[in-house]
């Protein structure tokens, strides 16, 4: 402890009694000749550098003051910044929220009324279906009863029309069996009437080939008159069906003689028609033929004595040959 701390009151004098000790210390230590570190330091100085040095604490305070001022200031800026902004924010969201709010206030209560405009229409439907379910209760009733009675009023009259309708089914059926009877009979009758023909032959001038009557003309006349001969005569012109067929026609024909046969192609030139107009596979054209030469054509066939066919103008004066078929 040192002798200062006792003497109250002698603070400054037991400090001034210190440095002098410490500077005698000093120029103990220090080597002879060398000069002092510095001046005694007299109270008057003390005091002065005291005083400089309260100053340069104060000017120090005063700096950090005015920094932290300034630091403080800036702070507060900024919070106040942030509270406006906070509260610009809080501004727009409650904007927003309302008019969201608003927005759906106004959505439900459109699709409200329209709820409560289609309950209100259902209702009515309803109503109006219950109304005329009721109407219909008394009226459909009358007029099903009307209806009945109607009914019940034509019920003998709809019974006679049903007898009588049982009565014409009845005899239809009866025409029915006198017509297959009768259709027997008209059967029975051709089949003797065919066996009469058979046994008699074909007719006088006619000559016979297989279940045929064949008519050799001696007059020569266009197609059509030939045609027009045969189907008077309850036959047509020839209509070939086979080689058999066309080698006996050929064996009644002699050299430079041609008939008519019953086949050309007026309607549709090249399309070949038998005068039945059926089809059949057997020809026996002659060899570039039929060729539908000279101006205005070759449209009815003929045969030569050799079988063969050729095409010529229809209009050409022939012989012909007509078929009666049993
Ligand atoms: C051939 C035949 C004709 C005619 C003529 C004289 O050209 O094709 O039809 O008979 O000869
Ligand atoms: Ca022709
Ligand atoms: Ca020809």
């Amino acid at each position: 402890m040192s002798q200062c701390e006792d003497a109250f009151g002698t603070y400054e004098k037991c400090d001034f009694a210190e440095g002098m000790e410490l500077e005698k210390k000093e120029q103990k230590k220090a080597p002879k000749g060398a000069a002092p570190s510095h001046l005694p330091l007299s109270p008057e100085r003390a005091i002065a550098l005291l005083y400089v040095l309260l100053a340069v604490a104060f000017v120090f305070f005063m700096a950090l003051t005015i920094v932290n001022l300034q630091r403080v200031s800036a702070v507060w800026e900024e919070l106040k910044r942030a509270r406006m902004h906070t509260e610009s924010s809080h501004t727009t969201a409650w904007y927003n929220l309302s008019e969201v709010q608003h927005s759906l206030g106004q959505q439900l209560s459109g699709d409200l009324q329209v709820i409560q405009g289609q309950l209100l229409r259902v209702s009515r439907e309803v109503e109006n279906v219950w109304r005329n379910l009721t109407q219909c209760r008394a009226e459909c009733g009358e007029e099903l009863s009307d209806r009945l009675r109607v009914l019940a009023a034509e019920k003998p009259w709809l019974e006679v029309v049903l007898r009588q309708l049982t009565e014409v089914e009845q005899e239809q059926s009866r025409a029915l069996a006198l017509l297959n009877a009768s259709l027997e009979e008209t059967r029975g009758l051709s089949a003797r009437f065919e066996a009469l023909r058979l046994r008699a032959g074909c007719p006088t001038g006619w000559q016979e080939f297989a279940t045929s009557c064949y008519f050799f003309s001696t007059d020569a006349k266009p197609w059509l008159t030939a045609r027009n001969y045969c189907t008077n005569h309850k036959a047509h012109l020839v209509i070939i069906d086979n080689e058999e067929e066309n080698g006996f026609l050929a064996r009644h024909i002699t050299d430079n003689q041609v008939f008519w046969l019953g086949l050309s192609d007026t309607e549709s030139e090249g399309n070949w028609q038998w005068v039945d107009r059926r089809s059949r596979s057997f020809l026996s054209w002659n060899n570039g033929e039929p060729n539908d030469a000279g101006h205005d054509g070759e449209d009815c066939a003929i045969i030569y004595s050799n079988g063969r066919w050729n095409d010529i103008g229809c209009s050409s004066n022939e012989a012909w040959i007509c078929e009666q078929t049993f």
